[in-house]
């Protein structure tokens, strides 16, 4: 989602606001844009094409500076338009913003009441130019700004409600940008005689590893020596000096090598053995440090499991669940972040909240976890594949994946490596309650290794999936079906279908087919069905038979143990032996493969489809 990266320097900082914007490109965007502080005014580029485009804009423009701040966004508030795209510009009440901009300022987030400021400040005769909620806060610093931008950024902020993170600089005070953040997240780099702010340490990876996470609330003055963090005190309504760690942090840059395939999110599909594999690599045994000092205390003292989580990472908790019943014996529940944080429901302090995010920095997640610690639930744990994120800060405890990063919009990877942290957590607990023998302990744990070698048996099947996709492609909707633990699996399957070929569709627990979606079920409907070889193997024949006798075209993912045939109506792909109750990882995958093929064979941006981005960071 958007990205900021700010600068104050005594060289060019272009290049460095281009190429942080570029490490964070793959987030998904719809337009970007660089403002500078140069000849004594301001400049700007915007584009609603890719940053390379804006690059090339603002070489050709001439626009070079040690002081600006740059922005790739995706709408919230506003079409993808250049004039919606950030910077905005503010000249004071009744101005021409483009001939006189004095305040520039890139935010991330969502203002909720920007009606009200909107109207406020018309009234007071500033000209708005965008449809954006992002423009009222740079008329409402320039209302307050009378020769010093960090006091009238301080004056301002008091009056936003809703999430932002925000960089802003001004035509009169050449070498200084102050950035502040409230429910999105920020962070300082420092650096020698210059100093840059971002949304992500990773645009900043080869320019500084100093780094600074700010805080919820933290007002950041940036100058060419020195920076300033500030913090209001509620009680006196004033600033005060805040101190915060400089951390230093190796972060990677978001932008992997392609190699030989054609889309990111091929790479990553075909990368999760090696993903599995890194993310056992320091697992050795069973053991509740293995989430962190302290886990096994907080493990004893806990006597339920609350997920919170959204989209895919939903899925991988809901699979959870049927893990930590089964296994570990502990009640538990999955909600989706974004409901669970405005519903009112009954807190049990001995409740373990564990939340799952690829990024770590999924606003709805946050917000659901800092919800359930202000009802007094502070076991946390987060199982998240970034360790400097919010997420991973926030969490007492924490599992981190090591999937590496994840560029492709439809999350792969990062899932099926979620899973085994959850799987490990299912195992940790199970030890601590004594439903864990040496002997489980030791079979699951030879399973769980065994995985990448079968998760690599199973990408082999990729050619008998592309055939299918040739027939997915031309269809508008789908089914798909599972039962127990693999229901979670047809969601899953059923999202990545959606998200990258955008066609219809639903999954349901095959159980429920006669409740209501056979109506739906014609030769036109294709009925994908995942059928390991598990319990409830005859009863989902039986649902398979419900759909063939409609005339329902059934796509089976069957266990290679299965007695399942292909004929009439009836199309299987054979996967390896049933794989226990880690079947779930190796089931997801023929879906991934699925879902790509399809999108690639109806000419979809695979690993950028339309509306959507990577790392959700609004709510
Ligand atoms: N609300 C602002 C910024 C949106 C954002 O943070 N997206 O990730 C806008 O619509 O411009």
């Amino acid at each position: 989602m958007c990205g900021i990266v700010g600068a104050v320097s005594q060289r060019n900082i272009v290049p460095i606001l281009i190429e942080g914007l570029k490490r964070l490109e793959y987030r998904g965007y719809d337009s970007c844009g660089v403002a500078v502080h140069q000849d004594g005014g301001l400049r700007r580029a915007r584009s609603t094409s890719r940053v390379a485009e804006l690059q090339a804009q603002a070489e050709q423009d001439g626009i070079q500076a040690g002081t600006g701040i740059a922005h790739t966004r995706w709408a919230t508030h506003g079409a993808p338009a250049v004039h919606n795209a950030h910077p905005h510009f503010s000249a004071g009440p009744g101005a021409d913003v483009a001939a006189t901009g004095r305040i520039a300022l890139v935010h991330n987030g969502i203002i909720e009441n920007h009606d009200e400021l909107r109207a406020e400040l018309k009234a007071r005769g500033y000209v708005f130019v965008s449809q954006t909620d992002t423009e009222v806060i740079a008329h409402l610093i320039d209302q307050h700004y009378s020769g010093d931008l960090l006091d009238a950024v301080q004056q301002a902020l008091p009056r936003l409600k809703g999430a932002y993170a925000v960089a802003v600089f001004c035509r009169d005070e050449p070498h200084r940008v102050v950035a502040a953040r409230e429910g999105s997240p920020l962070v300082l780099g420092v650096g020698q005689e210059e100093n840059f702010v971002a949304s992500d340490a990773m645009a900043l990876a080869g320019v500084t590893d100093q780094i600074v996470y700010l805080e919820e609330g933290d007002v950041v003055d940036l100058q060419l020596g020195r920076y300033w963090i500030s913090q209001l005190d509620t009680r006196t309504g004033r600033y005060g000096t805040v101190q915060r760690e400089v951390k230093t942090v190796h972060a990677h840059s978001g932008a992997a090598e392609l190699g030989p395939y054609r889309h990111y999110m091929q790479k990553e599909i075909f990368e999760q053995p090696v993903a599995i594999a890194n993310t056992l690599d320091a697992v050795t045994g069973i053991s509740p440090e293995l989430f962190g000092d302290g886990a096994w205390r907080i493990f004893k003292e806990v006597d339920s499991v609350l997920i919170l989580a959204c989209g895919t990472s939903y899925y991988s908790g809901s699979t959870a669940k049927y893990w930590l019943e089964s296994i570990a014996k502990i009640p538990t529940s999955v909600e989706i972040a974004s409901e669970y944080r405005y519903r009112d429901s009954v807190p049990n302090p001995r409740t373990l909240v564990v939340t799952i995010s690829q990024s770590g920095e999924t606003a709805d997640t946050i917000a659901a976890l800092k919800h359930a610690r202000a009802q007094g639930m502070n076991h946390t744990l987060t199982i998240c594949n970034v360790a400097t994120s919010a997420m991973v800060r926030e969490c007492a405890l924490a599992y981190i994946t090591r999937a590496g990063a994840e560029i492709g919009v439809a999350s792969t990877k990062a899932f099926t490596t979620q899973l085994v942290g959850l799987f490990l957590l299912t195992l940790a607990l199970a030890q601590t309650r004594g439903h864990l023998s040496e002997a489980d302990e030791a079979r699951h744990l030879k399973d769980l290794r065994h995985l990448p070698v079968a998760v690599q048996a199973v990408l082999a099947l990729e050619p008998q999936v592309i055939a299918w996709s040739e027939e997915f492609a031309r269809k508008e909707n789908a089914l798909f079906l599972g039962r127990g633990l693999h229901y979670p699996i047809a969601l899953e399957g059923a999202l990545k279908l959606k998200e990258i070929s955008y066609i219809h569709a639903e999954a349901y627990p095959a159980g429920e087919l006669k409740h209501g979606p056979l109506a739906l079920v014609t030769a036109e409907m294709p009925v994908v069905t995942v059928a390991p070889n598990d319990a409830l193997l005859e009863k989902l024949k039986s649902n398979m038979q419900e759909v063939r006798a409609r005339g329902g075209q059934l796509y089976v993912f069957a266990d290679g143990d299965t007695a399942i045939e292909s004929e009439t109506g009836l199309h299987v792909i054979r996967m390896p032996e049933h794989y226990g109750v880690l079947s779930p990882i190796l089931h997801v995958v023929p879906l991934q493969l699925l879902a790509y093929h399809t999108a690639c064979a109806r000419g979809t941006d695979v690993d950028k489809p339309r509306n959507l981005a990577k790392s959700v960071t609004v709510e």
